[in-house]
Parts: C-alpha cells; sequence; structure tokens
C-alpha cells in the first residue's frame, strides 16, 4: 500500500454535490476511477469471506420493512432463542474449515439486554479461541456493551445505516437515524471495528443511495467493513412487491462506496443469489473485496457456496 495520496484519498467532508456527480459519469469512467484507488490500497485478486449465522431468529419489535424477523410481519419465520453456545462454535468451526476468515452473528434484537448479554459475551469468547475473526450485529448497544464485547473479544460490530437520513422514516419508525450514530460511536469509542452499510432497492431515490454513502463516508472514520447489500424481497414484509433496481445500480454504489473509502472492504452482501455471475464480477471490478460466504444468509439463502468457489478461480481470485 502506497501512502503518498492518503492524504487526498481519505476524505471526511465530500459534500452532496461530489458525490451525486461521482454517480453520474459515464460507468467506463467510474469504474477507473474506483479500479485505480482499489488497487492503490489492496490487492486486486483478493476476496475477504464472511460466514453468517443468526444465532436468535425472529420476533424482533422493530418494525423495518425489509426484514422477516420483525414480529409485525408474518412471513414464515419462526422465533427460536438465542443458540447455545456449543452450536455456534459448531458453525464456526465449520466456516474456517471451509475457507470463512470471519464469522458474523447476527441477533432479531432491538437491544441485547439481561442474562441475554452475558451469554453473548460468552459465545464472543468462545468463536474467538476457534481462531477465527469475530463479528455480531445484536441492534443497539450503550457504552458499556460496547466495552464488554471489545473486552471479550470482539473484532467487528455490525450496525447499518441502510439509507439515507431523510428516507429512514419511510422503512423505519421504531428508531431513529440518530440512534444508530449513537451505537456507531459506541462501538468506535470501544475501539471495535466497525462494519455499517445499507440496504438498496427499497424504492430509494438515487439520492438516497448517494447521501448513505456521504454519511458512512464523512463519520469521524470510514467503517474497516461497508457491506452494501441489495433489498431480497421477503413476502409478507411491506417492501416485497417494491420495483425492481436496475442492476447497474449495485456496481454504481460499490464503484462510489470503493471511491468514497478506498481503505475499506467492501462487502458485495446480500443479494447475490440472485445475480449472474457476470453482474458480480462487475461489482468485484467495481471495488468490492469482501462477500458473504455459505449456505444461508440470516432466515434466506445466500449464493450457493460450490458456484462462489467456481466463480472465484474463474476470475483467479483468491479467498482471505
Ligand atoms: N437486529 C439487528 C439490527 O437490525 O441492527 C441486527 C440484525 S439485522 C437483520 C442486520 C441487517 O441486515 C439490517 O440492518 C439490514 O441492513 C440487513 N437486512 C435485513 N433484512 C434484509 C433484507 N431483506 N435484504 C437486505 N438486507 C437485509
Ligand atoms: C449485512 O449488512 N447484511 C447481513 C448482515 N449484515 C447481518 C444480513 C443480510 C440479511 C438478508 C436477509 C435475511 O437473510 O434475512
Ligand atoms: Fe429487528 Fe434487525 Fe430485523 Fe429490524 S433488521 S426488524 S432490528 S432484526
Amino acid at each position: 500500500m502506497t501512502t503518498e495520496n492518503l492524504h487526498v484519498d481519505i476524505r471526511h467532508d465530500w459534500q452532496a454535490d461530489e458525490v451525486l456527480r461521482l454517480f453520474a459519469q459515464p460507468l467506463t469512467d467510474l469504474m477507473f476511477q474506483a479500479q485505480s484507488l482499489h488497487r492503490r490500497y489492496f490487492d486486486p485478486h483478493q476476496v475477504q469471506l464472511s460466514t453468517l449465522l443468526n444465532i436468535k431468529t425472529g420476533g424482533c419489535p422493530e418494525d423495518c420493512a425489509y426484514c422477516s424477523q420483525s414480529v409485525r410481519v408474518e412471513t414464515g419465520v419462526q422465533t427460536e432463542p438465542l443458540m447455545d453456545t456449543e452450536v455456534i462454535v459448531a458453525a464456526a468451526r465449520q466456516a474456517k474449515t471451509q475457507g470463512a476468515g470471519r464469522f458474523c452473528m447476527g441477533a432479531a434484537w432491538r437491544r441485547p439486554q439481561g442474562k441475554a448479554f452475558d451469554k453473548v459475551i460468552e459465545i464472543v469468547q468462545a468463536v474467538k479461541a476457534e481462531g477465527l475473526e469475530t463479528c455480531m450485529t445484536l441492534g443497539m448497544l450503550d457504552a458499556q456493551q460496547a466495552k464488554r464485547l471489545q473486552q471479550a473479544g470482539l473484532d467487528y460490530y455490525n450496525h447499518n445505516l441502510d439509507t439515507s437520513e431523510a428516507y429512514y422514516a419511510q422503512v423505519i419508525s421504531t428508531r431513529q437515524y440518530q440512534d444508530r450514530l449513537n451505537t456507531l460511536q459506541h462501538v468506535r469509542d470501544a475501539g471495535l471495528k466497525v462494519c455499517c452499510g445499507g440496504i438498496i432497492g427499497m424504492g430509494e431515490a438515487d439520492t438516497d443511495r448517494a447521501e448513505l454513502l456521504r454519511t458512512l463516508a464523512n463519520l469521524s472514520e470510514h467503517p474497516e467493513s461497508v457491506p452494501i447489500n441489495q433489498l431480497v424481497k421477503v413476502e409478507g414484509t411491506a417492501l416485497s412487491e417494491v420495483a425492481e433496481l436496475d442492476p447497474l445500480e449495485m456496481v454504481r454504489c460499490i464503484a462510489v462506496a470503493r471511491i468514497l473509502m478506498p481503505r475499506s472492504y467492501v462487502r458485495l452482501s446480500a443479494g447475490r443469489n440472485n445475480m449472474s455471475d457476470e453482474l458480480q464480477t462487475l461489482c468485484f471490478l467495481a471495488g468490492a473485496n469482501s462477500i458473504f460466504y455459505g449456505e444461508k444468509l440470516l432466515t434466506t439463502e445466500n449464493a450457493d457456496v460450490e458456484q462462489d468457489r467456481r466463480l472465484l478461480q474463474r476470475l483467479g481470485m483468491r479467498a482471505h
């Protein structure tokens, strides 16, 4: 990695019109710019693999319009209690055997509380002992909880902003954008690495996608990991019938994320199941260098593991 361009490449003062101009460029120019930055900070042949496990499913009191796990919708997802540590450790071991470098655990909570949080601490310690990077996404945290997770050995905390502040109220009414920003600050202050991104294809405007990425880039430090999810339309949720997104918008979002946050891992996240190998290839060319790898995301199917292996091989890319 060269450092001579750091002061111009790593910015936290992006203006709305600058980001819109990046998006509006001809795709060839946008891709060239994203590729150039990607190569300045990363080995372009490497892809980071994260495996997901939903450790507590369904029954969530929040009303996120995209989510299959909200108690307010009937999606066929059965509520299940927090999994036992041994079951989680077994899944982590298997993920490691299959080549994943990070194990990400999700819980359908508004915030973790009481005994369940104590158990989460035990889970972090047990998974960490398997020699994998650990990530958790448990909803809102206070400062003490973030510190306890860090002390237990957690590497990353995932907490997505999901969309722009302006569009947020269209998607979620049970919390505010500022609640999300507050948790992100606690996570950062505790010395954890931040995994924060969003979802595209929820009926948002181009300006909302630009504002989401601008908000991420203008945080005091860039999130180390930026998941860009394409909405997985789940029957029974309010967004199940939302209009199809132009697939090239995903490519553009990844390219702009790469330009705004050149040293961050940009993850081509949910939605790969519905993407062709060629579309995913364009996303890698745009600067994506991380994927979710494994049979399942949280409650929905992920892209096929064998097909992923073949694709990386066809592209001459290596997993790490
Ligand atoms: N309950 C915690 C929270 O919301 O912060 C953690 C789990 S939640 C399911 C984690 C993230 O998954 C959400 O912030 C959202 O970005 C993503 N997600 C959930 N459902 C999705 C869907 N149908 N399509 C794409 N992304 C989704
Ligand atoms: C993230 O940005 N995407 C993941 C993870 N962080 C927790 C979740 C994707 C969920 C897709 C829908 C589902 O499987 O329920
Ligand atoms: Fe709950 Fe998280 Fe789903 Fe929102 S995204 S309903 S907070 S599990």
